[in-house]
């Protein structure tokens, strides 16, 4: 009886539910009219209030897309014409979302770039063009280009780069930093003590235990007062470089790159065409105007290091110059056609009296190439050393000569 029963009663649920009140079993009603089963025409409804209705508005649920929208520097096709590229400048956080930033970024010019700082974590989007800004972060921030040939950050030859002086840990990729300069005036301002700026690195400076990541980088034209004509990496900050360039630039120590009290990783990257009036073209490695002499250290794996220049009346040291306490470590790299009048055709190991002994500094040479660095004593003479400075050429591909009486041979 049971199972009857419910075979019944399921029968008459169905019944009920499919059939609408009609009895297609045993009361079969005339056909109803066909017009009731058309629905009535909808109005073209416009779910996101744009402005635009459904049937042309590529996406009705993101009223920051339609046909007469601006592009927004995002991913998302924004006019809803997959023809037109990404554009502007847009900033993303967990907190408000996307917010395009083009104007902000679009009152720099030449004559006037923009300094705009980002104080809180979030990501900077910066579509093709050129953009006469600079940036402060002071935020876990990243800052993401659309590639190196694409997005430019330039100075305009007045200002600064991008400033990373507090604890945090920022990432940037996919960028030009150009014609940016340091702006304390003056030969002998080494460092402006109150804004401990314009003296270091003037496209890109890290310092205060911040950790920077960054790739796709083309450095071209900048200028350092002093220390560092593009990048500088001090007080403790931790920098990784990858896949980037140098190109031009100069300063009095380092036309590229200076590393001081603080650590550098860089791998597959080349510097050319750097400039120093003391000494190190492309490189410094080491503190000086403090004399504190902290430990300082540069990594530099698959680096080319090519036509850069330390001047006369200097020191030497045409790519590269390490300083008492510090470190470099190449790894299958090449330094080729750099030069100086002055010592070390391609790298200068000097501690001129700041300190002696085992903690001079430490350079490995491993799978190095050497060839046309040229300094005073000629075309051979490629790596300088003073005493007191430890080193390891025993890896290298190419024999170097040195000028010191530490056992320095071939
Ligand atoms: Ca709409
Ligand atoms: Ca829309
Ligand atoms: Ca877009």
């Amino acid at each position: 009886m049971g199972p009857r029963w419910m075979h019944t009663s399921g029968l008459w649920v169905l019944v009920a539910c499919s059939g609408q009140g009609t009895d297609p079993g045993t009361s079969p009603s005339p056909p109803t009219t066909s017009t009731p089963t058309v629905p009535a025409p909808q109005p073209d409804v416009d779910a996101d209030q744009d402005g635009y209705a459904a049937s042309v508005d590529c996406d009705d649920a993101d009223p920051t897309v339609h046909p007469d929208a601006a592009e927004r520097c995002d991913g998302v096709d924004n006019d809803c014409d997959p023809s037109t590229a990404d554009a502007g400048v847009a900033w993303q956080d967990a907190t408000d979302g996307w917010e395009d930033v083009t104007e902000r970024f679009a009152e720099g010019t030449a004559d006037a770039p923009v300094s705009i700082t980002l104080d809180e974590p979030g990501t900077l989007h910066v579509c093709a063009g050129t953009w006469y800004a600079g940036l402060q972060l002071d935020a876990d921030v990243d800052v993401v280009g659309a590639g190196s040939e694409l997005s430019v950050l330039d100075g305009g030859d007045v200002a600064h780069g991008i400033w990373v002086d507090a604890p945090v840990s920022v990432s940037v990729q996919g960028l030009t930093l150009q014609n940016f300069v340091d702006t304390v005036p003056g030969p002998y301002d080494y460092y402006d003590f109150s804004t401990q700026r314009g003296t270091y690195g003037p496209a890109l400076h890290c310092a205060e235990a911040a950790e920077v990541v960054a790739r796709d980088l083309v450095f071209a034209s900048n200028e350092g007062h002093v220390v560092g004509g593009s990048v500088s990496v001090r007080d403790g900050c931790e920098l990784q470089l990858s896949d980037s360039a140098f190109v031009g630039g100069d300063a009095m120590l380092g036309g590229h790159l200076a590393v001081s009290g603080a650590h550098a990783e860089v791998t597959d990257t080349t510097f050319e065409g750097g400039r120093a009036t003391l000494a190190g073209g492309s490189v410094f490695v080491g503190e000086v105007f403090s004399y504190a002499y902290a430990a300082s250290s540069l990594t530099c794996s698959g680096c080319l290091f090519d036509d850069n220049h330390a001047e006369a009346g200097g020191f030497g040291g045409g790519a590269a110059f390490v300083f008492y306490e510090s470190t470099l470590q190449l790894n299958q790299g090449a330094f080729t056609n750099n030069d100086t009048p002055e010592d070390g055709g391609a790298v200068l190991l000097n501690t001129f009296g700041a300190g002696s002994g085992p903690t001079g500094g430490v350079v490995d040479f491993a799978g190095t190439w050497f060839d046309g660095n040229q300094d005073a004593s000629g075309a051979n003479d490629l790596v300088a050393v003073t005493a007191g400075m430890a080193h390891d050429f025993t890896s290298s591909t190419r024999s170097v000569r040195c000028d010191d009486a530490v056992g320095c041979s071939d």
